[in-house]
Order: structure tokens, then C-alpha cells, then sequence
């Protein structure tokens, strides 16, 4: 009886430690973002699970301390993912969400489609320095309509503006060129799928480099307002919010 007593004692004090660091199964059912995710009182940053007419979908959900979250769709930070991939991969996802990572465009369409979001682009150099682009407007379109891209009320964070000139464009991969150029920017570029228009002043899934190669190519990780397009950077994080 009291050994009986002890063990729920001690079940009812491990409880919300267990709550506080495991997503709960009733959870997983009503999350639809990060924004859920953070209002069921999961406040750490990492790996969670989303749900969504596809079924249930790993995402990385960074909290940050004050209450902003934000959902990562695309990170580059070591090269270790080659985004070198063909349509299919592009629509539902690859790679790492601890690390390097796409979510799946079919992802971004079916949220946008429902809520508004804005998007955060976080860039950082080989030197440590960091910027970012703001976005107050960010959703994409069906997969009939190409996935397109539309983005507006940009926020200066220091990385400068290079998605705007994006806005309105078609997604693209090498195996499925829907860009406005005569050529296959993804193609041309050995880049991986991106919204593309003719070609790109930004190009997050471009090819990875290492700053000591020193061979920095047109087709390298790209964000051109901030470094032009010769130097490839360490990470870029593309994340969005849910607004309301
Ligand atoms: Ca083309």
C-alpha cells in the first residue's frame, strides 16, 4: 500500500516534466503549425509534429524567449544535405530537421492557404556576422498554379531585399522548369528547387561551399543584397509565423 503510494507520488511528480519536454499524443492531433504547437505550452526549441491532410509531418519549431515562433522550412548551415533534388523531393520534403533541411513546398501551400504568415530569412557569413530579411506577407500558391510565390511589406534586418524580385514566380526544379527564363535557372545553376524567375537574386538551395575552398561559383548558397552573388554563405534559414 505505501510502496503503492510512493510510486504514484513520484509518477505524479515526473509528470510535468514529462509534459514539459514531450510533445502529448492529443497534441500531435491539433497541431496544425508552431503557433499551436507554442500555445499547448511547448516552449523549447526543436523537432515537433504537425499534422496535416497528408498525415503527420516532423517540423523544426524555434521558440524564441519572449514568445515569437516560427516554423523552418529551409536551413543550410554545413553542406551535409545535397539540395541538388528533383521535383518530387522538393513537394514533400528532405533531409535533417535537426539540421539541413527542405519541409516540402505542398507544406507551405496547404498552411498559407488557411492562415496568414509572414517569413523571416536569417543569413550569416563565414566572419560570424548575421542579418536578416523580414517579410510580413508570405504564402504559396496550389501545385496547379506552379506553387507560386508571394511575398510582400519587406522588413529591413540588414541582409537587404532579394526576395521581392521573386514575388509572383512559379516554383521550379531541374526536372520541372516553370521559371521566366528561356533556360532552366535550377538547371543551368546546379541549384535546387527555388521559386525562380529569370534567374534569381537570391538562392538558398543553391550549391553549398566552404569558405576555405575559395571558389565561390554563380551557383553557390546566395542572398545578393547582402553579399552579391560571390560569396556563399555559412547558413541561411528560411522560417515563417503564423500572423493570425
Ligand atoms: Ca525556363
Amino acid at each position: 500500500m505505501i510502496t503503492n503510494m510512493i510510486v504514484l507520488l513520484c509518477l505524479s511528480a515526473l509528470f510535468p516534466v514529462l509534459m514539459g519536454t514531450e510533445q502529448l499524443k492529443s497534441d500531435f492531433v491539433r497541431a496544425k503549425d508552431c503557433s499551436d504547437i507554442y500555445a499547448s505550452g511547448y516552449h523549447t526549441s526543436g523537432v515537433y509534429t504537425i499534422t496535416t491532410i497528408d498525415g503527420p509531418v516532423q517540423v523544426y519549431c524555434e521558440m524564441v524567449p519572449g514568445g515569437e515562433h516560427w516554423m523552418v522550412f529551409l536551413r543550410r548551415m554545413n553542406g551535409e544535405v545535397n539540395f541538388y533534388r528533383p521535383w518530387r523531393s522538393y513537394k514533400w520534403g528532405f533531409g535533417n530537421k535537426e539540421g539541413e533541411h527542405w519541409l516540402g513546398v505542398e507544406f507551405l501551400h496547404q498552411l498559407t492557404r488557411r492562415h496568414q504568415y509572414r517569413l523571416r530569412v536569417d543569413v550569416e557569413d563565414f566572419d560570424g556576422n548575421k542579418a536578416y530579411a523580414l517579410y510580413r506577407s508570405f504564402s504559396v500558391s496550389s501545385e496547379a498554379d506552379g506553387y507560386r510565390l508571394y511575398v510582400s511589406g519587406f522588413v529591413n534586418g540588414g541582409a537587404g531585399d532579394s526576395l521581392s524580385s521573386h514575388n509572383g514566380a512559379k516554383f521550379s526544379t531541374y526536372d520541372k522548369d516553370q521559371d521566366n527564363s528561356g533556360s532552366n535557372c535550377a538547371m543551368t545553376y546546379f541549384g535546387g528547387g527555388f521559386w525562380y524567375n529569370s534567374c534569381f537574386f537570391a538562392s538558398p538551395t543553391g550549391y553549398y561551399l566552404w569558405e576555405k575552398e575559395g571558389r565561390v561559383m554563380s551557383n553557390a548558397v546566395t542572398w545578393y543584397y547582402w553579399k552579391k552573388n560571390w560569396y556563399s554563405l555559412k547558413s541561411i534559414t528560411m522560417k515563417i509565423g503564423r500572423v493570425k
